[in-house]
């Protein structure tokens, strides 16, 4: 546990009275803790300083989105304290505070009865993740894009992802190179290829929208009832982007038959049923907001965003595993795997995907 927690949480306006903290979640990133004081829970979570070199701007745009959403929300006659995420103030009034160290903390209301899965337990709660993030895109459409924050420059740009990698591989800074002959290989074929979506929104055929930009099937929570999408959460890239990498970064997490780090590639596959099952999800919760280029292209989106994460882990891999959190020897490679096995999958399922969209979009 965080050195740091016991004084963070003091400086939360919280009820009175004793407080538990313990490590949840399996994000990536940020450190994340569930913090229970009586009846109520709190989300507490120090925001990765080494991702996010600006974390005040990451917090400038949160507050201003979900100020956005409860409005938004409340006109549609949802529930705002449930179904966006809630700052819990300090005592000065601020929505983040600050650890010795410099470190970035902030804290969320717990969203109570949902879960968020690591791996879909059925299509249909699937297709309901996908109808939330769809949500989460319409909700969206009428926020300013051009007052948020680049949290991440160059985020989902993948051909910068592709030359971030060929400079980790010219740095071999931790002396890996000599295992990933075959992955590197893979990823060159891509050299071109992974300029497709950006070509079309220079060329003027899809829009830059906001976007989530992180849409794992683990970053909804869902009813536990229900299986009902309740509330889109890690909102901390939250920036201008493209749909078709939204829907894409979904498919290479949800419609994998494993893990996103499972080591036996024979169990990783892309189940085209679970891409059917998304597609009729997200294009639902979007109502009609895409254009038919943008539906069109949701395919590459889900190859080129595979691909990305591969690059990105592999990357990470070479670089000493700096970015992702990582729990074995060799996870982001493991991680990587997996993705280029995905990108495989879909290249052989490539007019089946295309197929699908054309007649979700119908
Ligand atoms: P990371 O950026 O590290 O992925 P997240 O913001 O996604 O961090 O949080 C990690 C996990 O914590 C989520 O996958 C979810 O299980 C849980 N979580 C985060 N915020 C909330 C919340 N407000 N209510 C309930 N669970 C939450
Ligand atoms: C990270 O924060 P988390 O764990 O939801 C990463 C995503 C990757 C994902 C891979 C800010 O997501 O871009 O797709 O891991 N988030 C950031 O699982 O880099
Ligand atoms: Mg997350």
């Amino acid at each position: 546990m965080n050195p740091h927690i016991e004084n963070v949480v003091m400086q939360f306006d919280l009820p009175d009275g004793a407080w538990t903290a313990e490590p949840s979640g399996n994000g990536h990133i940020n450190e994340t803790y569930l913090v229970t004081t009586g009846e109520k829970r709190f989300i507490l979570q120090r925001v990765n300083g080494y991702v996010f070199p600006k974390p005040e701007d990451v917090m400038d745009n949160i507050e201003r989105v979900t100020a956005f959403l409860k409005a938004q929300i409340e006109r549609e006659g949802g529930d705002p304290a449930r179904e966006t995420l809630t700052l819990v103030k300090t005592h000065r009034g601020e929505c983040f505070t600050y650890d010795r160290e410099g470190g970035l903390w902030r804290m969320y209301l717990f969203v109570e009865d949902t879960v968020s899965c690591d791996l879909p337990d059925t299509p249909a709660l699937f297709e309901l993740s996908g109808e939330a993030f769809g949500k989460f895109q319409r909700q969206m459409g009428g926020f300013p894009a051009d007052s948020l924050h680049e949290t991440i420059h160059d985020f989902h740009n993948t051909p910068a992802r592709y030359r971030q990698l060929e400079d980790a591989i010219a740095r071999n800074e931790a002396g890996r190179l000599g295992s990933v002959a075959a992955e590197i290989e893979f990823c060159r074929q891509y050299e071109r290829e992974v300029h497709a979506l950006l070509d079309a929104m220079e060329a003027g055929e899809i829009p830059l929208r906001v976007t989530h930009n992180d849409t794992k099937l683990n970053n909804v929570l869902l009813d536990r009832q229900t299986g009902r999408g309740v509330c889109v959460i890690d909102l901390d890239t939250v920036m201008p982007g493209l749909a078709a990498y939204d829907f894409g970064d979904s498919i290479r997490f949800g419609a994998s038959t494993a893990a996103e780090d499972e080591q036996n590639l024979d169990l990783v596959s892309c189940d085209m049923n679970l891409f059917e099952i998304y597609t009729k999800g997200y294009t639902e919760g979007c109502a009609g907001s895409l254009t038919e280029k943008e539906i069109r292209l949701m395919p590459m989106g889900a190859k080129l965003m595979t691909l990305e994460c591969g690059m990105r882990f592999l990357a990470d891999y070479l670089n000493g595993d700096k970015y992702f959190r990582v729990h074995r020897e060799g996870h982001n490679l493991d991680r990587a795997r997996t993705q280029f096995k995905l990108v495989r999958c879909m290249e052989e399922s490539w007019a089946q995907m295309a197929d699908i969209v054309r007649h979700c979009a119908q």
